[in-house]
């Protein structure tokens, strides 16, 4: 397995200047920098391989993490054609830099606004259909779509393992994939290994954190039954970590970070934190127990 970290843990924004995150994911031993897809159609093309050569210079893989606004809602009637052409943006990005992999609520918006009213079945429909549109305009880019599961305070599609894998296979197209979150999970899961088997070969892509978002090994999720299940479906691809502690900013708002997580934290001991996390994660996913 890869290992990496999602960007944001550092940042209270979603857009950032990724090249020192890149630098400092490699100098922490990661594999992988997750950054965030929302800055990418604003740059340029010299910023674009700016990117990508200071990933190949630190041998990062670069993978992208997008939530996306209502108005990249592709599942939405109103807002597909708007959002179709802001995705085809965002993966002439993603293929400058190097990035062939995605996740996220790509098939909606996020986070979901639930002061409207919700009409699951009819969106489902629609963002089957949004998904077979996005998957070809993501092929012309080399990008892999993964269908990220989400809690029921965020998104109201997929909720589960066993729905990502019905919407997957519904909307049949072979770069859309299922992705699991640990935090998400432990809440919607009634068995979270058993989860991890029902996605099976369609898991394209597996975010971790803890059940409070803090990193993996600071709370109580089961990584030891997590590993192993990874290790039983033979998965071999991208984990990220996505670990969120700091209040503020428009992260800490959609996150919903109202308390310091560990208080009087320094940088210092937030890096510290990510290159722990990164042994434990190693140790639980990748060892022989
Ligand atoms: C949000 O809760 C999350 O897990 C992110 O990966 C959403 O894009
Ligand atoms: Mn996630």
């Amino acid at each position: 397995m890869k290992h990496g970290i999602y960007y944001a843990y550092w940042e209270k924004e979603w857009a950032a200047d990724y090249i020192p995150y890149i630098e400092k994911a490699a100098k922490l031993g990661f594999d992988i920098l997750e950054i965030g897809g929302a800055a990418l159609p604003a740059l340029n093309d010299a910023q674009l391989s700016e990117i990508k050569s200071a990933a190949d210079a630190n041998g990062i893989i670069i993978t992208t993490g997008y939530g996306p606004a209502p108005a990249h809602d592709v599942g939405c009637l109103e807002t597909r054609e708007g959002a179709l052409e802001w995705y085809r943006k965002m993966f002439y990005g993603m293929e400058k830099i190097g990035s062939n992999v995605i996740g996220g609520a790509l098939y909606s918006h996020w986070p979901v606004d639930y002061s409207q009213p919700i009409n699951k079945e009819e969106d489902w429909k629609l963002a089957v259909e949004g998904m077979q549109i996005l998957s070809k305009i993501a092929r012309n880019h080399g990008v892999q779509l993964n269908m990220e599961s989400l809690n029921r305070f965020e998104g109201y599609l997929i909720n589960t393992a066993e729905e990502c894998v019905k919407f997957v296979k519904e909307v049949n197209c072979d770069n859309v994939w299922v992705m699991l979150d640990t935090f998400h999970m432990n809440i919607e899961e009634t068995d979270i290994a058993q989860a991890i088997r029902t996605a099976g070969s369609l898991l394209g892509h597996f975010h971790t954190g803890e059940c409070n978002r803090m990193v993996p090994g600071r709370g109580r999720i089961p990584w030891r039954e997590i590993g192993k299940a990874l290790r039983e479906i033979g998965y071999n691809k991208t984990v990220v970590m996505e670990p969120f502690v700091n209040t503020g900013g428009q992260v800490g708002s959609d996150i919903k970070i109202w308390r310091e997580l560990i208080p009087g934290i320094t940088p210092e001991m937030l890096d510290k934190d990510a290159a722990d996390s990164l042994a434990f994660q190693r140790y639980m996913f990748d060892g022989n127990m």
